[in-house]
């Protein structure tokens, strides 16, 4: 067996995020700290996230030494194996901090040039909420699952009938741009949800509790995992105009779906005046 075979690091993601996923539920259980504010005063991080991911990183480093590590809270690590973790310790830190039951370990596998994302080919992914006992799972070529239920997004949804997930930024004057955007599209879907971690969205929208999902801003280690969840679900997640997602914009969805959405959000985004 290839010491890059999709199973075997999903495995192990699976193993290392599930445990990580009980330590951040207990420490939540026991009170949560502010430790630091990071880019603005809403953007923290506690004591909670470091912790996990210094037991991811440790979990990891002790199971594959010659793999590389990016994650949110610490110095990326190179590698020697061509495989890079890209981790999110705790996703949805806002949720966590008011104990809303929507937070999240997120933990991939990726092969590519570790310091340039669209290079990136994910071979695995696991992305678990803790609260509900959720296992979110996906290996290149192996299908995406929800515990051991395989999953699939949702087709033939007209784009007036789809229910739509985002989120807005840390910076106060990019969510009001952000506001913007979404004055223009709650007229034009079903409705509009803002759960507060882009790894369960993009979970969501593989399980079929979105039928899409659309976001900017958002930092590898947040969509690694699930972007490859949604397309092991059928589905597809990209930038706009077929880049890789990244930090101007993330898409996912059903592919026809996003035909419709795509441009409009693409317009609302010119629209309002934010870079493209
Ligand atoms: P976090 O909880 O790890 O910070 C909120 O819309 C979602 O986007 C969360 O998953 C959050 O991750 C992520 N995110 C990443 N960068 C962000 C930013 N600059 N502002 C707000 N949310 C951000
Ligand atoms: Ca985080």
């Amino acid at each position: 067996m290839p010491a890059t075979d999709p199973a075997e690091l999903l495995a192990l993601a699976r193993s290392i995020a599930v445990d990580a996923g009980e330590l951040i539920r207990r420490r939540r259980a026991e009170g949560v700290t502010v430790a630091a504010t990071k880019s603005t005063p809403q953007d923290v991080v506690t004591f909670a996230d470091r912790e996990s991911e210094d037991y991811i990183r440790g979990r990891l480093a002790e199971a594959r030494p010659d793999d590389g590590f990016f994650g949110e809270e610490s110095d990326a690590t190179p590698g020697r194996s061509g495989i890079t973790w890209v981790v999110d310790p705790i996703d949805g830190t806002v949720n966590y901090l008011y104990d809303i039951p929507a937070y999240a370990v997120s933990i991939a596998a990726v092969e590519g040039d570790p310091a340039d994302p669209s290079t990136w080919t994910t071979l695995a992914g696991c992305v678990v909420n803790p609260v509900l006992g959720e296992v979110f799972s996906a290996s290149h070529g192996g299908g995406a699952h929800l515990g051991e239920r395989a999953l699939a997004v949702n087709t033939d949804v007209a784009l007036a009938q789809a229910l739509v997930g985002t989120g807005f930024a840390y910076s106060a004057e990019l969510r009001v741009k952000q506001g913007a955007v979404v004055t223009g599209l709650v007229g034009r879907v079903r409705d509009i949800r803002r759960a507060g971690s882009a790894a369960l969205d993009l979970c969501s929208v593989a399980a079929g509790r979105l039928d899409a999902y659309a976001e900017r801003g958002l930092n590898p280690w947040d969509y690694a995992a699930g972007a490859l969840i949604v397309r092991e679900a059928g589905g597809v997640a990209a930038g706009f105009a077929g880049a890789a997602p990244g930090s101007v914009m993330t898409l996912a969805g059903d592919a026809a779906l996003l035909a419709e959405l795509e441009p409009l959000v693409f317009e609302l985004h010119r629209n309002a005046g934010l870079p493209l």
